[in-house]
């Protein structure tokens, strides 16, 4: 029992050993993991058919990817080998009389069982917690509605599911978002439920309804941090942006948030040169990872990444011209 544990010690420390090795063989000065970056884009494009992520955190969810897959094929190999030495060793002619002792040295299997511990809680540690406390850190959501609030390096977005498409709510020149009002929600022209323009004139929202074609896209700037607060009309949907990974279930009578930044380091053109230049844009499309209903497959919309500039004039109008609207509205119902 002793000496099984002081192997079983001196392998941990072994494969802990080897292991952080190999992380900071893996690393840049700044500690970030990108020394691996060429085979990840590899693998992520050529092997799993995936868009290059533009995000920071995009980059990290594929280099887990990778890391996951290259652990399960190292498992997958390693016990093939295993099963095929059992079934030629302990053949029925080599050993026609059942051993009831079993294997007595057993160091191999001890060291094999530590290794695989040992990387799976690199895994866990060094890449899955770390990953998922930012795309969940709340400090960091409230630091860029605050900024959205305050117009500064920061936008926070509203987007709202139904069946089947998708919407979005932006706070307007005010930074504020408009309060809501379930008796004026509805599946067609309103489903923010916003006060209607008799009502009130000075609602700025910039509202998207449904994202459907790449000229009514959900547009973002780049370069910006940005937070969404994500939900549901009606049944449960997944926002999901394959070159953002970013995907995040959206389900009635909750607000879940996510954070995203696109990086313009990441921006390229289909022959891998940059374009992140003013008139430049992205589009991107948004699906939804939920099973929603017989429309599920049809349930698209379009994301457009700009220039931050681009964006600002694009909001300053959209949100100007809302205000427009209204007043026109309500002129109209009242001469009536
Ligand atoms: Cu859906």
């Amino acid at each position: 029992m002793k000496q099984k544990f002081i192997v079983g010690a001196l392998a941990a420390i072994l494969g802990m050993f080897i292991a952080v090795m190999v992380v900071n063989s893996m690393k840049d000065e700044s500690g970030d993991f990108t020394k691996i970056d060429s085979t990840v884009e590899e693998v992520m494009i050529t092997l799993f058919k995936s868009p290059p992520a533009v995000t920071d955190h995009g980059w990290n969810v594929d280099r887990m990817i990778v890391f996951v897959h290259l652990l399960m094929a190292v498992l997958f190999v390693g016990w093939s080998i295993y099963f095929v030495v059992v079934l030629f060793k302990f053949r029925q002619s080599a050993s026609p009389k059942a051993d009831y002792q079993g294997v007595k040295s057993k160091l191999g299997t001890t060291l094999a069982e530590y290794g695989v511990i040992v990387a799976e809680v690199i895994l866990i540690a060094c890449f899955a917690v770390p990953l998922w406390a930012d795309v969940v850190n709340e400090e960091e959501i409230d630091k860029i509605k605050k900024a959205s609030r305050d117009k500064k390096n920061g936008l926070e977005l509203h987007i709202l599911a139904k069946q089947f498409d998708w919407n979005a709510r932006y706070a307007g020149n005010d930074g504020q978002f408009a309060d809501q009002f379930i008796e004026y929600a509805n599946k067609g022209d309103n489903p923010f439920g916003l006060a209607p323009p008799e009502a009130d004139t000075t609602v700025d929202d910039v509202v998207i309804l449904s994202a459907k074609s790449k000229d009514n896209a959900i547009v973002v700037p780049w370069n910006v941090p940005i937070a969404l607060k994500i939900t549901s009309m009606d049944v449960i949907h997944s926002f999901k942006v394959l070159p953002l990974r970013v995907c995040k279930d959206s389900i009635p009578g909750l607000q879940l948030p996510i954070h995203f930044k696109i990086e313009p380091k990441y921006l390229k053109d289909d022959n891998n040169k940059p374009l992140a230049g003013k008139d430049d844009e992205h589009v991107y499309l948004i699906t939804c990872a939920q099973l929603c209903g017989d429309g599920h497959g049809a349930m698209n919309g379009y994301l457009k990444a700009v220039h931050p500039d681009k964006f600002k004039l694009w909001l300053k109008k959209k949100s100007a011209g809302e205000i427009n609207r209204r007043i026109e509205a309500k002129t109209k119902l009242a001469s009536r």
